[in-house]
């Protein structure tokens, strides 16, 4: 069976593909588990170097329902790093696969389902997306407050009633500010795509309530919320959404002003990933969310 029908096939479950997958990732690193995943979105691709030291990297293709990435910009391994010293271990998922590839909504959820099952607690989502406020120049980082889902899709299979409240959780969203109080927060609204929006979407975006727009995001939140995982997202505003300003939209200048970013952005990443673990190293088991907060059934 080819990695792609592994998570197409109605005969394979979801979870016990990444069950599989995380147990190649976890012996890969020779450890139990990790903690901390991150899914690093265009422009985000050089933070993982800053968080500390990587003890395992396997090409996406390599490991169960992963494959290599189609977009160029977007990275394409798993690995493994010790966040600094503090005991704890990173899974950084360099190979996101977009709604947009037509490889079903199992492929999308395929990563934040293999972090959870690897052990992690908590998962970074960032991505690269159009802002709408003109004060955001590109480079701009803001954090994730809430989503709309525009895709009109779901990586739920059933009647899977989840519960969406506080997804990007308002716990991680105050540790990222004591990193950066300068940081703003946003509603992310994530389109299907391939194709940015028309100027016309970008308003109705607005209207109901959005700052960023994007392809990635809501559907792994939702995956993860279902999975168990706390939830911090932050986007990179590479432009400004279509007709925010006079600019028409070019991937090659998304990827130069992720690259331009990139240096401040992966410090920050860094610091905040550091400062969750060491939470979690002696981490008060009521300050994060748990089964027993009955927030996550
Ligand atoms: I980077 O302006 C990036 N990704 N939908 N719109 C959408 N996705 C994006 C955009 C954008 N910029």
């Amino acid at each position: 069976m080819t990695d792609s029908q592994l998570t197409d096939s109605a005969l394979t479950e979801p979870a016990a593909v990444a069950a599989s997958a995380a147990a190649v990732i976890n012996s890969a690193a020779r450890v139990e588990s990790h903690d901390i995943a991150l899914v690093l979105g265009s422009g985000w691709g050089q933070a993982a170097d800053l968080i500390g030291e990587t003890i395992s990297e396997l090409p996406a293709a390599e490991v169960p329902g992963f494959h290599s990435p189609v977009v160029a910009g977007h990275g394409g391994t798993l690995r493994s790093i010790r966040i600094g010293d503090t005991g704890q271990v990173a899974l950084v998922l360099g190979a996101r696969t977009h709604f947009y590839e037509d490889r079903g909504v199992r492929a999308v959820a395929h990563g934040v389902r293999t972090a959870a099952a690897a052990g992690c607690s908590t998962l970074v989502l960032t991505n690269g997306c159009g802002g709408l406020d003109p004060a955001w120049a590109p480079g701009t980082p803001v954090l994730i407050s809430d989503h709309l889902n525009l895709t009109a899709a779901s990586p739920l299979e059933g009647a899977t009633f989840v519960d969406l409240t506080d997804l990007y959780s308002s716990r991680l969203r105050g540790i990222a500010r004591e990193i950066d109080p300068s940081l703003d927060e946003a509603v992310y609204a994530q389109f299907r795509g391939p194709h940015y929006e028309t100027p016309a979407e970008v308003r109705m975006a607005g209207i109901l309530g959005a700052g960023l727009v994007g392809m990635s995001t809501a559907l792994e939140a939702i995956a993860a919320r279902e999975a168990g995982l706390e939830i911090l997202g932050i986007s990179l505003v590479t432009n400004l959404a279509a007709g925010v300003s006079q600019e028409a939209l070019s991937h090659a200048e998304v990827i130069e002003a992720g690259q331009a970013a990139g240096p401040r952005i992966s410090d920050l990443l860094a610091r905040i990933v550091t400062r969750i673990a060491a939470g979690q190293d002696g981490r008060d088991p009521a300050a994060g969310r748990s089964a027993a907060d009955g927030g996550v059934a």
